[in-house]
Formats: structure tokens, sequence, C-alpha cells
């Protein structure tokens, strides 16, 4: 069967796939670079070409996110505002009630939301966090909305419980190759992630699973994250891919701005290595501009954050987004 990948593109540097036994496919770094490589007009086209043979696309998904414990956090993610330890103007709050949560989710399904995700700013959720959040899992669940949870790091069992709550999703990004994420986090290692990813998969939850785009990394190290999240196998379902907002009070606050071809170019090697997954064009819209998102939707989302908020920071309010759907001739709905 041809693949996207033997279609007769000018590559301008070779691109290799590594034969690795039993691996589905495995990309390396240099293969990845080569896609960063290509001059734009051939890279977009490529990516459109994998998204068509695997989606329609015109179809853009809906997900809602709601921090349902906000601030607070002990960790040292330098671009997050919800670290304690960064005078950001977050302030920290209690884990949500289930009455509270059932009416968000309620009112996110009534905008058009088909995925609901639930955010808290732990370290690692405790037993007892988890048995409060598998009740909301359910009770999101009751209302039809395709459910995920980002909570942190998880120990074993973990997983299990909030997927007989009826948890579809659990994100936790690797956010950033492994050779730059020690210049942005330091209380956990980037083994850490993919020891909760693999008790995620363990436990039959799907995976989504993206990374920040914008803090200062080289193309190499974008280049070098996608490797690390084509070659999860299975690669996630789902891969938000979000540009850094620059939030006062965090150590990235400052940080010069990433051209924005760049982060469209992101986008189109993602879809190009993990050609079924959902590819959502997360943080950083409402700074971005219309024209760069729907860039962004050629190179191959096909899925964002919908709602006035993300976790702590802004989003485009829904009418805009409903509208630049209706400029662009796209659809809500759920990518098969
Ligand atoms: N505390 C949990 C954790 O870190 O896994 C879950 C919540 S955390 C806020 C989820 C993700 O949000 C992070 O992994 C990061 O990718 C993203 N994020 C946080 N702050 C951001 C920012 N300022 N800009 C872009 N993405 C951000
Ligand atoms: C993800 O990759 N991006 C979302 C979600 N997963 C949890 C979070 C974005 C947070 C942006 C900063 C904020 O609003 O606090
Ligand atoms: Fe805490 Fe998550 Fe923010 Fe890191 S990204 S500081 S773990 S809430």
């Amino acid at each position: 069967m041809s693949t996207a990948f033997e279609q007769p593109v000018t590559l301008h540097r070779s691109i290799e796939r590594e034969a690795t036994p039993a691996a589905a496919q495995r990309w390396s770094e240099e293969a990845v670079q080569a896609l960063f490589d290509l001059p734009f007009p051939d890279l977009l086209h490529r990516a459109q070409t994998v998204h068509r043979e695997n989606f329609d696309p015109t179809l853009v998904e809906f997900a809602t996110l709601l921090s349902i414990k906000t601030g607070g956090c002990p960790e040292d993610c330098s671009y997050c505002p919800q670290a304690a330890r960064y005078d950001t103007g977050v302030e920290a709050s209690k884990l949500m009630e289930p009455a509270e949560v059932l009416q968000a989710a309620q009112r996110a399904k009534d905008a058009g939301a088909t995925r609901f995700c639930m955010g808290a700013a732990w370290r690692a959720p405790k037993d007892r966090d988890i048995e409060k959040v598998a009740e909301l899992v359910a009770t999101v669940k009751s209302l039809g909305l395709e459910t995920c949870a980002t909570l942190g790091m998880l120990e074993d069992g973990h997983a299990q419980t909030l997927q007989e709550a009826g948890l579809d999703y659990y994100n936790h990004n690797l956010d950033s190759a492994p050779d730059f994420y020690g210049d942005i986090i330091t209380t956990r290692e980037y083994q850490d992630r993919l020891d909760t990813l693999a008790r995620v998969r363990g436990a039959g939850v799907k995976v989504c699973c993206g990374g920040i785009v914008g803090m200062g990394e080289s193309q190499q190290q974008r280049a070098g994250l996608i490797a690390q999240l084509a070659n999860l196998d299975p690669y996630p379902e789902s891969v938000p891919i979000n540009h850094l907002v620059r939030v006062k009070g965090t150590p990235l606050a400052e940080q010069a701005p990433l051209d924005p071809f760049e982060f469209v170019r992101t986008i189109a090697v993602a879809r190009i290595t993990m050609p079924r997954a959902r590819v959502r064009l997360s943080a950083g819209r409402q700074q971005m501009g219309d024209a760069v998102q729907a860039l962004c939707f050629l190179a191959g989302a096909n899925s964002i954050f919908y709602g006035d908020k993300l976790l702590t920071t802004g989003n485009p309010d829904t009418q805009a987004d409903l509208d630049l759907l209706q400029r662009l001739g796209l659809k809500r709905g759920q990518p098969a």
C-alpha cells in the first residue's frame, strides 16, 4: 500500500525512516529535522496530503478545559502561572465540587464541545485526590462527553481507578525535547513523565501528550520533541501543540517571540509523523491571529480548545471561534 511518505515530493535532504524490529514506525531526530528543513510549501503540501488521507480536513474537534484545582503547585515549570513560587497573581483554590463541575460540563456541552478536560495544579495527586477526581469523571461522563484529565504524575493504580470511572484520555505532556527539559523544569525528570505515560497506556486510557513551542528551544529541539512523541509506541491519540503563553511573573515572561511560521511547521511535522492523531492547536491562540490559525488548520491541526479560558489564561471567545470556522468553511465535529 502506498503511504504519504512514499509520495513523490522533492526533498532537499534525504528522509529515511529507521527500521526497527517490532516498533510500528520510528522517526530519527534527523528525519524529523529534515521535515522542518523542507520549503514551507512542500512541508504544508505533505502535511495536508497526510491529513486528507486520514481525516475529513474540514472537521475540527472542540475540547473545553476546566481548572478543577488551581494554583499553589510546588513544581518549578518555568512557563507555568500556577507554580506557587512565581508571583503571577493566580490565586490557589481547592478541588472543585461535583455539582460545580457538572454545571461547567453542561455549559461546555451546550456550547458544542465534545471533549471535557479537567486540569489540576498538582505535582502528583494523592490516593484520596484520585478518588475525588474519579467521581468528577463519572459525573462528566454521564453527560455523554468524552472525558480527559491532567493531574500530574500518576502512581500505580491511579490510572486504573480513573479508567473505571470512565476516563477516556489522560493528558500528560512531554513539553520539550529531553535536552532542553532541564532548562525549563528541575523538580522532576523527563523519565518521570515517560513513566506516567506508560501507566496511562497500561490502564487502557488513551494518551493525550504534546508540548510547548516558543520557550527558547532551537528548531533541532522542536524536532527532538516531535521525535519523542512520534516514537511513543503507539504514538498518542491526541497531541496538543501549545504555543507558550508568556505570563508575567514566570521566568519565561520575557521570552523572545517565536517566528509564527515555526509554530505552523511544528504542527505540520506533528501531523506527518503522527498521521492518525488528533493534533490540537492548543494554548496561545489568543495571541496568534486568524491567519496563523488558518495555516495551522492547513498544516493538519484538527482540534482546538474551545471556551473563553484555558486553565488560568485567556482563549479566543467562542463566537470568534465559530466565526473563524465559518470563514474558513470548517465545521465542528469529531474527526473520525
Ligand atoms: N499539573 C499537571 C502537569 O503539569 O502535568 C497538569 C496541568 S499543567 C498546567 C498542563 C500543561 O499545561 C503543561 O504540561 C503545559 O504543557 C501546559 N502549560 C502550562 N502553562 C502554559 C503556558 N504558559 N503556555 C503554554 N502551555 C502551558
Ligand atoms: C495542554 O496541553 N494545554 C492545556 C491542557 N493541556 C491542560 C493547558 C494550557 C494552559 C495554558 C496556561 C494557563 O491557562 O494556565
Ligand atoms: Fe504545576 Fe503542572 Fe504548572 Fe508544572 S505545569 S507548575 S506541575 S501545574
